[in-house]
C-alpha cells in the first residue's frame, strides 16, 4: 500500500449541558448541543470522503460518566455509517467518560474497538493480508487518573506503521486538569510513529516527527476560552511518515473583539462601527454562527454619550438585532464599556498645577533622544537584578516615544478625576 489515511479526533463532549447558558438562553443551550452532534458527524463525513482506513477518538467522548443514552444513540448511528463502508473505530476513554461510571452499554457497530483500562491492549488493522497498522490504546478507570498512563505503554515492535491513543496531560498543561500527565520524553521513548492524544481541547501538533505527537482538540468549542478553530486531524501515511492536516468542523464559534472609540465622535459612529466589526466577525458556512463577546474601549468624545444611563444596553439591543437578522447568525453575548473621556491637553498644559508641569516635562522629554542619566540610574540596578534582568528588554530597545506616551496616560489618569 502506497499511502493511506487515518482520522483523528478526541474530546467530543457529546450532549454537553451548557447549563450556565441554559439559565438565559435555552435556545442557544440547545444549538450547542446540537453542535456536539453535528460537529462529531462532519468528522465521520471526513473519514467517508477521503477514505479513511479508521477513526481514532482519544478520549472525553461523552460530556460525564454517565452518557445519555440520547448520546449514546447518536454515536452509534454515526459509528454504523463507518461500518457499513469498512472503516474501523479505536476508541480510548477519558477523564469525563472513565469507565469507572454507571451507564447503560450499548452495543457498538461491527469494527468499533474500544480499549481497556486495566492494562494496555494492542489491536492490529489487518489489509489484504499484511498488518497495516498497530494501534495501542488505554482508557482511564476513575475521574481524576493520577498515574503516568504514556509509561504503561510497551515498546513498539518493529515493523509496521505503530499508533499510542491516550487521553492524557502532555507537559503539565495549567488549563486543563493535571491527570494522566505524561513528558515528551515519556512518547519519544515508545518507538511509536505517532500519539493520539485527547484531553487539552486547543488542537496542535506538539512534534512533527518520530513520533508525531499530536492533540486533536475539540471538534466544537464550548466556551469563550475554547475561541478559533477547532475540528480534527486528517493524517496521512506513508512508511513511516505521518502527515497530519487540521479540518475544521466547529459548528458555532466563539470569538472576543476590542471596539476602539478613540476616533469616534458620538453614538451614531460607535453603532456604525460596531455592526462593521459585526459584519468582520460573521462567518461563512458551514459555519452556523458564532457567539461574540464585544468590549468598547479608548479615550475619546463618544464617551461622554456612552456613560448616559442605558445608553450601552440600548447599543447592545441594536447590535443584537443586526446580528440575529441573517444566517450565520452572530450572537453578541456581551457588551463591556471600559471607555474614558477626552482631555484637552492644551488647556491642561496651562497654568502651574502638577498636571500642568508634568505636561511640560514631557514635552521636553520628547524633545531629547538620549535618556537622562537620572533615569538610567534608576534602571541599574534592576538590570543587574539576577532574576528581573531575564525578564527585561534591552534598554536600547525601548520604544522611548512610545513609553512616554503610555506614560503620559498613566499619570494622567491617576492626576484627573474622571467627568461625569
Ligand atoms: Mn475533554
Amino acid at each position: 500500500m502506497a499511502t493511506w489515511r487515518f482520522v483523528h479526533a478526541a474530546d467530543l463532549h457529546l450532549d454537553s449541558p451548557f447549563v450556565g447558558l441554559r439559565n438565559y438562553r435555552e435556545k442557544l443551550a440547545q444549538d450547542l448541543t446540537e453542535a456536539t452532534f453535528t460537529a462529531f458527524q462532519r468528522i465521520v463525513d471526513l473519514c467517508l470522503e477521503n477514505a479513511a482506513e479508521f477513526l481514532l477518538l482519544a478520549g472525553d467522548l461523552f460530556d460525564g460518566p454517565g452518557r445519555s443514552l440520547r448520546a449514546q444513540l447518536r454515536l452509534r448511528r454515526e459509528l454504523e455509517r463507518l461500518a457499513a463502508a469498512g472503516i474501523e473505530t479505536f476508541i480510548v476513554h477519558g477523564n469525563h467518560d472513565h469507565l469507572g461510571g454507571k451507564s447503560v452499554t450499548l452495543n457498538w457497530p461491527e469494527g468499533v474497538h474500544v480499549f481497556p483500562a486495566a492494562q494496555v491492549e494492542m489491536a492490529e488493522v489487518r489489509r489484504g493480508g499484511a498488518t497495516l497498522a498497530r494501534i495501542y490504546g488505554l482508557s482511564h478507570s476513575g475521574p481524576a487518573e493520577p498515574d503516568n498512563l504514556a509509561r504503561k505503554f510497551p515498546v513498539a515492535k518493529r515493523g509496521p506503521f505503530a499508533i499510542g491513543l491516550l487521553h492524557a496531560n502532555l507537559d503539565r498543561n495549567g488549563e486543563h486538569e493535571n491527570y494522566a500527565p505524561c513528558a515528551m520524553s515519556d512518547l519519544a521513548s515508545s518507538g511509536y510513529d505517532y500519539w493520539a492524544l485527547g484531553h487539552i481541547h486547543r488542537p496542535g501538533i506538539r512534534r512533527e516527527t518520530q513520533p508525531a505527537v499530536v492533540y486533536a482538540g475539540n471538534p466544537q468549542g464550548r466556551h469563550l476560552k475554547e475561541a478559533g478553530p477547532r475540528g480534527c486531524y486528517l493524517v496521512e501515511v506513508d512508511g513511516h511518515l505521518a502527515r497530519a492536516r487540521f479540518h475544521p468542523t466547529g459548528v458555532i464559534g466563539w470569538e472576543e473583539a476590542v471596539q476602539d472609540v478613540s476616533a469616534l465622535e458620538n453614538i451614531d459612529q460607535v453603532l456604525q462601527a460596531l455592526e462593521g466589526t459585526l459584519e468582520e466577525q460573521r462567518p461563512s458556512p458551514p459555519q452556523q454562527g458564532l457567539i461574540l463577546r464585544l468590549s468598547l474601549q479608548g479615550r475619546g468624545p463618544a464617551h461622554r454619550e456612552l456613560q448616559l444611563p442605558g445608553t450601552v444596553d440600548e447599543i447592545l439591543e441594536q447590535v443584537r438585532e443586526i446580528g440575529e437578522s441573517r444566517e450565520p447568525w452572530v450572537w453578541v453575548e456581551r457588551l463591556d464599556a471600559a471607555t474614558a473621556p477626552a482631555w484637552d491637553l492644551a488647556a491642561l498644559s496651562q497654568g502651574t498645577d502638577l498636571v500642568a508641569t508634568l505636561l511640560g516635562q514631557l514635552a521636553a522629554a520628547r524633545q531629547s533622544p538620549e535618556i537622562p542619566p537620572e533615569f538610567e540610574k534608576l534602571l541599574t540596578p534592576l538590570y543587574y537584578h539576577q532574576l528581573a534582568r531575564r525578564y527585561l528588554p534591552q534598554v536600547e530597545s525601548l520604544d522611548r516615544p512610545c513609553l512616554l506616551e503610555e506614560v503620559a496616560a498613566d499619570l494622567l489618569s491617576l492626576l484627573l478625576p474622571e467627568e461625569d
